[in-house]
């Protein structure tokens, strides 16, 4: 029996996926996630972050992930349902962007782990920074601006490192942390991003970076794969010597380190390089060459594609863990926009989803712009929910435009990022079991629509990749196509279609809502 363990520490949770592999048979076995919130009340966390007194910073604690990691393991080292000695390779994805400071004990205390101790109290000390800026923060326009300026304009920077400095990129945090609070960086002697951390702390020492999260820092050289002198130059001194080097998705990192293995009595599995849980849910959803669409609804909703070559007009261009490049736009308000206007009418997700069924496309008209939190795309710093002939109060309006205004929005901005016309999009993620909401996406898209089976696509994409990985590193490899197999088919009997008569009814509606967002859009500072 083959096993690989894939991880995800998402905004919100920490998961866990396990799957078998042997030939033709191909299963989950294992599917767990653990809630900060609620697991982890003694964090403090909202939603998994916290804010700081500027309420467009948002932190979040690279202790808590640490410790959900240590219970993770305890409850996979006593789930009737695994053998975990037979695990083969780990492997993980986190949120991209947020950046971990350590300073110089961490490398100790990562080798010297005491087995008979829990993890989170052995690596105090070894931050240089308590809090971690996760992709949620908003604070460093004034960053972004001296960055894109340095590298000779959005556009240069955006030919260079794939996107334009954006404000939840590491770069921009990085350089307002040196700005901000210089002996602290001093002492900064790593910056991890949250999946280099802990792969780290799964290894026992310093892991490498891979080319798929490294592209979401405004750091890396898109065309090199891998640090960019001049971005380095353009963030803050003495960088390079306090990043990892950057390695291609599918590298080895050694064995799990003793500390696991004493601690909990897993094997000597083979580790993997972890990556963004973007560039992993590409890997999770199958969405593995070019003319193929994904939909993730989570804490952000993003839409993705796998391109061949670095597409020009996408918002962002990733890495992708299959050696290729991927398109990706990012929108801020997903779930918690959703969840807000569910509890404000003190709705459950079953009246929510009866509500959606029972109102008509196109709401007669009426739309909204679903800004509760300032937007990554567009670019809208003021929040604010803003509706459109109509007004607040009605249950039935509010749910069903918050759906379709996030559908439009992710409609109209991902036009450009596949290269064709879109028939078919892949849908993953929390929101996804949602099949009112799934109906509303085919009919704005004019697609089909297949929700997948494992909800939490990046957790299993760490896991397809884990066994990628140990086929090429046992002289075995195997095609992505191989890979996904049997995991990321779509099922014909989940296939939600476009509704003939909505599609030409939100035709209409996006070009409104386009208008609409274009004038209550602030002017984006010119960087
Ligand atoms: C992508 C982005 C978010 C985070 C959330 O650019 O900022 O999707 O990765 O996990």
């Amino acid at each position: 029996m083959a096993l690989y363990l894939g991880f995800d520490c998402s905004t919100q949770s920490l998961s866990a996926v396990v799957i078998e592999i042997d030939g033709d048979l191909r299963r989950v076995v294992f599917q767990h996630s653990l809630n900060f919130d609620h697991d982890f009340p003694g964090y403090g966390t909202t939603a998994g972050v916290r804010r700081g007194e500027d309420a467009r910073e948002v932190f979040s604690s690279p202790i808590m992930w640490a410790d959900a990691l240590d219970r993770m393991m305890a409850t996979l080292a006593a789930a009737a349902e695994v053998d975990i000695t037979q695990i083969r390779a780990i492997s993980g994805s986190a949120q991209q962007h947020g950046s971990v400071y350590l300073n110089r004990h961490a490398r100790d205390a990562w080798r010297l782990l005491d087995h008979t101790r829990p993890l989170a109290p052995q690596l105090e000390g070894s931050f240089s920074r308590q809090e971690s800026p996760v992709w949620m923060d908003d604070s460093t326009s004034e960053d972004c601006e001296a960055i894109d300026r340095a590298l000779g304009g959005a556009a240069a920077t955006a030919a260079l490192t794939g996107s334009r400095a954006h404000e939840r990129f590491t770069a921009a945090q990085i350089r307002k942390f040196h700005r901000l609070n210089r002996g602290a960086y001093d002492a900064t002697t790593r910056i991890h991003l949250v999946s280099s951390y802990l792969a780290s702390l799964l290894a026992g020492s310093d892991a490498p970076i891979d080319v798929g999260d490294a592209s979401g820092m405004n750091l890396m050289d898109l065309r090199t794969s891998d640090w960019s002198p001049e971005a380095l130059d353009a963030t803050a001194p003495g960088l390079r010597m306090r990043l990892p080097d950057i390695r291609p998705s599918w590298t080895p990192l050694g064995k799990l380190a003793p500390y696991w293995r004493d601690r909990y009595s897993f094997p000597a599995a083979a580790l993997v390089v972890w990556t963004g849980d973007n560039p992993s849910s590409l890997i999770g959803t199958g969405v593995i060459s070019e003319g193929r669409l994904a939909v993730s609804l989570g804490t952000s909703d993003t839409v993705f594609a796998c391109t061949r070559e670095p597409r020009p007009g996408a918002s962002h261009v990733f890495g992708s863990p299959n050696g290729e490049f991927m398109s990706l736009v990012c929108f801020r308000n997903g779930s918690l926009a959703r969840e807000f206007i569910r509890s404000e009418h003190g709705l459950d997700w079953p009246a929510f989803s009866r509500l959606l069924e029972s109102t008509a496309a196109g709401n007669g008209g009426a739309f909204m712009l679903p800004w509760l939190e300032p937007e990554i795309t567009p670019r809208v710093h003021h929040a604010g929910l803003r509706r459109f002939g109509f007004g607040p109060g009605s249950p039935a309006l509010d749910t069903r435009a918050i759906v379709e205004g996030q559908m439009m929005a992710m409609a109209n901005h991902s036009a450009e990022i596949a290269g064709h016309r879109v028939t078919r999009v892949v849908a993953t993620g929390g929101g996804s079991i949602n099949r009112p909401m799934l109906q509303v996406m085919a009919d704005v898209f004019g697609a089909e629509v297949y929700p997948l089976d494992v909800g939490n696509s990046a957790c299993l994409g760490a896991a397809l990749r884990a066994f990628h990985a140990d086929r090429l590193d046992g002289l075995t490899p195997v095609s992505w196509h191989e890979v996904v197999r049997g995991f990321t088919d779509p099922a014909a009997s989940d296939r939600v279609a476009p509704i003939s008569a909505n599609v030409p009814i939100y035709a209409e509606l996006r070009k409104r809502y386009a208008d609409a967002e274009s004038l209550h859009q602030e002017r984006a500072p010119i960087c």
